[in-house]
């Protein structure tokens, strides 16, 4: 065992080989320690505002739980829109969201331990009789093996560790006799048949009556899980088996932790989203600290804390320098892969990660907890809610806001260590803004889009786990909580276990592990946790010096592209106008392009093309500027495309003679009904008139329950939708005005919205470059009835339908034609997959490759050809950067003997990347909705 305490982080409060249970209170301890220090920086708030807020908090509950127990209870949730319960399968289905939905009362389980926290006892008293009277563990329902564990396992074991605390205190829950705890073994025993699995990591789902084998169970097909699905269990369980004796639900979860970190990428010690249960190999190899991954790391250092084996400390740090080394890049947090850790896998933060300062907190590592809590703070004070996705510069990249509690979390830890008024402050702002934007009549409705401040009919129970356990406690002094919640650590749903488990039953925990046990060096146990002498090195204005650089973070950042930013310009060396502040009105800073040898070409379609000619700078020094100018222009603009770009979508003619050979490649519209969500939609094609479809059409007879071919140009996509939707069209296919045009040699976009609400649009818009647009048109010209699918992936071609219409010897020259044509748009995308042909949208870079042709050219022309009316649209949402998104289009060149070590030819993404790149944001978007959020 090794020593706690001296020198190490936790000060000489703790004594040498200190029990465990002093060793984990001792951690937690360190957390309140600096409270009263502050002196000076933010003005104090007076103990009655902190009282006011407190209650007010206590008002927001009661409004919360109570119209839940009202209009919902016993469903699973409250949807507080419609005012009523949501019950599974009565509901049209959200996917792997409703997973967590058991229809054992979800809410009520997961509130149980925040009325004890808010002071309602009474109420805790009623809830524990009707969770024991009321809930069912057994129903017929496939569940989320993660979403059960943290919110109904945890709920029930947090609900039973304050009903005991409260027995003992003499005056509560005298009728107690571990009734919760009972049903907390029960489900406990229920999860285990996840585990069956070679690997040990559980399956991600399981059927509450049927386990996971049973033909009825409906569920155990699934290969894959969450590292965060597969590595947050260890609390639960090993409070469970710590409580009853029962000592498998600890060996499990310890099994899991011990495959995920044999697992782990060795030379980067880090671990990817997701994991395959049989192999254990990495499925997605990015990594961050947000979706998918948060809970494992945070589970790693409470496993710690709560049963004080070191083994976990020492993975917690190993992964924690990883974190720092790689994903950290203050003060943002940002992805990468595990096998190339210095690679961004993305461009864009995900809400979840709002919880990692405050898990930096607990392992002590103030300074960047402050700056990634800041930089959060002003996301929210720019959108109302951190939105569920937002990119480097952050714009809204997801704009969803389902009532999050993780950045109330870190407020809370934060100021627990730091003391610093400011951060009530911060937590009043967040009351504010539930109040203000959330709260409705029936409860709090999560925020459907914070930029427009609409509605979702959805209150998810972690928002009464937690959310108004960390602002209570924000508030709260010692006095107002009627038990030390220094005793008890959070689990990641904010439910209380005793740390005094760490001493109880204690001898199971090490049997059948397979972790090897080392001793620990000092290192391991440097700030693990908060010292008030550290932080404050008698500086009482410590949090604020940390924060006031950061204080304009996010107002004063424009479109630009981050990669390794720290990097970049630690040396010092950046051009005298960075990329990002550039505007082509600027006289001063057409002044300073021309000093550095950059010139403007204003190109016929409206674009910019930047080109520096070093011979023409004032100096070497300026010529070098320009140059890395340039630079920052390219990343900045190839960021900007990576951000518009979506996985293709797929017009197929399925009509006489094509049968579905001939697929065209088309670009996915940010509006209507999304293809990759829905069955594909099928119908003939008919041209709009007008054809550019930017008024009423004259001719809806012709388009009505058809799809309508519309021209591009003259107003915006989503008003040529509007009015084909209008006349009839059930899908549109808006075809480029540009001649020549062709998906072989321009990069696909996405159509954007009008920066209005464009939810009214119902049907299915794609695009087609000329070139493809021309082989539906000339199919029209010659068999007049041409229909098409309209899917995100083509469809095998139909046999049946070709062999029905093809033995009349009439058809042989029609289905020749059809080959001809086939194999003629082989040339513009052919992605028929029974045919090799797929291999031609593989070879689309090759003909825009830089070694082709000139090389400065072909990259502009395949990294920025984009749309400046769709970009524009994009970041007017946004708000203040649109001068700058019309230089997003611009083309740079430099003269490649003017710096030899700049390959501007590396600057074109192959397509395959790019594909790699839409799959993991697909991947990733598909694993924010699942239950891990
Ligand atoms: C909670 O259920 C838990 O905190 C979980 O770990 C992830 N996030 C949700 C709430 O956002």
């Amino acid at each position: 065992m090794s020593e706690a305490g001296g020198g190490r982080g936790c000060g000489s409060s703790v004594p040498q080989r200190a029990p465990w249970s002093l060793v984990a209170a001792a951690a937690a301890l360190c957390l309140v320690a600096a409270t009263s220090v502050w002196t000076a920086g933010a003005a104090p708030m007076s103990r009655e505002e902190r009282q006011k807020l407190g209650n007010q908090v206590l008002e927001m509950f009661d409004h919360a739980y109570g119209n839940y127990m009202e209009h919902a209870y016993p469903a699973d949730e409250l949807m507080p829109l419609t005012c009523r319960g949501r019950v599974r399968g009565q509901e049209p289905s959200r996917g792997d969201v409703d997973d967590a939905l058991g229809k054992f009362s979800l809410t009520l389980i997961d509130s149980l331990d925040t009325l004890v926290v808010l002071n309602k006892t009474k109420e805790f008293e009623d809830a524990v009789r009707k969770v024991l009277r009321d809930v069912n563990l057994d129903n017929d329902v496939v569940v989320s093996v993660f979403e059960t564990n943290i919110r109904v396992l945890g709920g029930l074991l947090g609900g039973h560790s304050l009903a005991i605390m409260l027995k003992e205190k003499g005056e509560y829950m005298q009728w107690y006799n571990d009734e919760l705890l009972q049903m907390a073994k029960q489900l406990g025993y229920k999860l285990l048949p996840a585990f069956n699995t070679t690997s040990g990591l559980p399956y991600p789902r399981i059927n509450l009556k049927f386990g996971i084998r049973k033909p009825e169970a409906r569920t155990g097909t699934e290969t894959d899980t969450c590292t965060a699905c597969a590595g947050t269990l260890i609390l639960e369980f090993a409070a469970l088996s710590r409580f009853t004796g029962a000592t498998i639900f600890e060996e499990y979860a310890r099994k899991a932790l011990d495959f995920l970190w044999e697992k782990r990428q060795r030379s980067s010690n880090l671990v990817g989203v997701t994991i395959n249960i049989h192999t254990g190999d990495w499925v997605r190899k990015d990594s961050g600290v947000g979706a998918g991954i948060d809970s494992y790391y945070e589970y790693l250092l409470k496993a710690y804390v709560l049963l004080g084996d070191d083994s976990f400390l020492e993975r917690f740090n190993t992964h924690y320098d990883a974190i720092m080394r790689y994903i950290s890049q203050p003060p943002l947090l940002l992805d990468v892969h595990i096998h190339k850790p210095m690679l961004n896998a993305r461009t864009w933060m995900d809400a979840l990660l709002a919880f990692f300062p405050g898990l930096q907190v607990l392992k002590g590592d103030i300074r960047p907890a402050i700056e990634t809590h800041e930089m959060l703070y002003q996301v929210i004070k720019k959108h109302n809610f951190l939105p569920e996705a937002f990119t480097t510069d952050f714009r809204v990249h997801w704009a969803q806001h389902p009532l999050r509690p993780e950045f109330a979390e870190s407020t809370y830890f934060l100021y627990k260590a730091t003391g610093d008024p400011y951060y009530l402050e911060v937590g009043k702002t967040l009351i504010e803004n539930l109040n203000k934007y959330a709260r409705v009549p029936c409860g709090f409705a999560a925020m459907k889009d914070v930029r427009t401040g609409s509605h979702e009919d959805r209150m998810d129970s972690f928002f009464l786990a937690e959310m108004f356990k960390y602002l209570y406690l924000l508030f709260a002094d010692k006095e107002d909580i009627i038990f030390d919640i220094e005793d008890y650590i959070f689990t990641t749903e904010a439910h209380l276990l005793p740390l005094w488990l760490s001493t109880t039953n204690q001898s199971i925990s090490k049997k059948n592990t397979t972790s090897e046990y080392t001793e620990l060096d000092d290192s391991n146990f440097d700030w693990t946790c908060p010292n008030t002498q550290i932080l404050f090195p008698n500086d009482p204005l410590y949090a604020q010096s940390i924060r006031e650089p950061l204080k304009n973070v996010v107002d004063k950042s424009c479109p630009r592209g981050i990669i390794r930013v720290e990097e970049s310009f630690r040396s010092g060396a950046k051009p005298p106008l960075r990329a990002r502040d550039f505007m082509a009105t600027n006289p001063e800073h057409l002044e300073i392009l021309k000093k550095m040898g950059v010139s403007l070409i204003h190109l016929k379609d409206g674009r910019v093309q930047l080109v520096q000619h070093a011979i023409q700078a004032a100096s070497s020094i300026d010529a070098e500027d320009g140059l890395r100018f340039m630079q920052e222009m390219i990343e900045l603009s190839s960021q900007q495309q990576k951000e518009q770009q979506l996985p293709p979508r797929a017009v197929q003619i399925v009509s006489h003679p094509f049968f579905g050979r001939v697929v065209l490649t088309a670009g996915p519209a940010q509006f209507g009904l999304d293809l990759s969500k829905h069955k594909e939609t099928r119908g003939f094609v008919a041209s709009s008139k007008p054809y550019n479809g930017c008024s009423e059409l004259t001719n809806p007879e012709a388009v009505m329950g058809k799809i309508a071919l519309i021209q591009r140009g003259q107003c915006m996509f989503a008003e040529k939708a509007r009015n084909i939707q209008n006349a009839g069209a059930i899908g549109g296919i808006v075809i480029d005005d540009n001649e020549g045009s062709s998906s072989d040699t321009a990069p696909l976009f996405q159509m954007a919205g009008d920066g209005k609400d464009t939810d009214d649009i119902k049907i299915p818009m794609l695009f087609l470059f000329s070139k493809e647009g021309s082989i539906i048109l000339d199919a029209i010209r010659e068999y007049e009835e041409v229909e098409v699918l309209l899917s995100d992936k083509a469809k095998d071609r139909d046999p049946e339908m070709e062999n029905e219409e093809q033995p009349s010897s009439e058809n042989d020259s029609q289905n020749q034609s059809a080959e001809q044509i086939t194999s003629s748009s082989q040339e513009v995308d052919l992605v028929d997959q029974e045919s090799p042909e797929e291999s031609s949208l593989n070879s689309q870079p090759e003909s825009s490759s830089p070694t082709d042709t000139d090389n400065a050219a072909s990259v502009s022309a395949s990294e920025q050809n984009s749309n400046p009316v769709e970009n524009h649209e994009t970041t007017s949402l946004d708000g203040e950067c649109t001068d700058l998104d019309n230089q997003l289009q611009e083309q740079s060149e430099t003269e490649e003997d003017s710096n030899p070590n700049v390959s501007w030819g590396k600057k074109v993404q192959p397509i395959d990347s790019i594909l790699a790149d839409w799959n993991e944001d697909i991947e990733a978007f598909e694993m924010m909705e699942k239950d891990e959020l």
